[in-house]
């Protein structure tokens, strides 16, 4: 089995990804499989294999242990960590040839929380990688573009997997997208952008993360999806491919 943790921003598209990767993988002949990782999701546009909600009852802990909303995800999150055994049987039950993890709404608890990092580093698979979002509708300005790209960094320290970048809702980004996709190849590109937006320590603290995001490698480049259209599919799949499978077609 190989594992695909979706992580990003809360509305950057994971759950909606999660379902179109689950429809590919299967169009493609493999059995791929969702874990719905998040406690306090209502809706979910697929229909879960293993669900956390199953193992920790977000509600009832808001009302057992009279905790506000934000306490009662901290907790749950907490427990779903020690219920990995009972999760980690579920899946095997399930047996996928890849398993899609839709990670929390609040992506702080699920990746500087230990309890992520404990679930990301005891679900056994073969190989498992992280697929970052990028909010295309947050990137509204480079400095913000650079804000995320600093978040998606953050959380690959975090969770110690190789990790995708991904821009998601390219539907809607219009001219935008060529913009956004040249700032994450040629971070030249970038800090010019950068300098005709703002000046003085502004610039100078972001000219220096992108120095830094610079030599830890970052600039390989968005892989530009819609979750509505389909485009860019292919292309993540293919990423995908060269991490779980060395390169090969789908494996089943
Ligand atoms: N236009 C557009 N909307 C999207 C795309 N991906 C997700 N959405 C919408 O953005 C909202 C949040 O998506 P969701 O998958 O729930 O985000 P999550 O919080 O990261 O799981 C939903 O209304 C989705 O329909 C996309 O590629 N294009
Ligand atoms: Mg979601």
């Amino acid at each position: 089995m190989k594992t695909v943790f979706v992580s990003g921003t809360a509305g950057s598209g994971k759950s909606l990804l999660s379902s179109k990767l689950q429809d590919y993988y299967s169009k493609n002949g493999a059995f791929a499989a969702i874990l719905n990782l998040d406690p306090g999701v209502e809706n979910m546009p697929y229909t879960c294999d293993v669900d956390v909600r199953d193992h920790v009852d977000y509600v009832s802990i808001m009302q057992q242990y009279e905790l506000g909303p934000n306490g009662a995800m901290v907790m749950a999150n907490d427990l779903i960590a020690s219920k990995i055994g009972d999760i980690q049987d579920q899946v095997d039950q399930v047996n996928p040839d890849y398993l899609i993890v839709d990670t929390p709404g609040q992506i702080e608890l699920f990746a500087y929380r230990s309890s992520g990092r404990f679930i990301v580093d005891n679900i056994s698979s073969d190989e498992k990688t992280n697929v970052f979002l990028f909010d295309g509708s947050l990137i509204t300005s480079p400095v913000n573009f650079v804000s995320i790209a600093l978040l998606a960094t953050s959380i690959r320290l975090r969770l110690n997997l190789p990790t995708i970048n991904v821009l998601t809702k390219t539907d809607l980004l219009g001219d935008k997208m060529e913009d956004i996709l040249q700032w994450s190849t040629n971070l030249k590109t970038l800090e010019n952008a950068v300098s005709k937006e703002t000046d003085g320590d502004t610039y100078s603290l972001t000219t220096n993360i992108l120095r830094g995001l610079d030599m830890g490698g970052f600039a390989q480049g968005l892989i530009p999806i819609s979750n509505v259209s389909g485009e860019g599919f292919l292309n993540l799949e293919g990423a995908l491919s060269r991490v779980l499978n060395l390169g090969e077609e789908v494996e089943n």
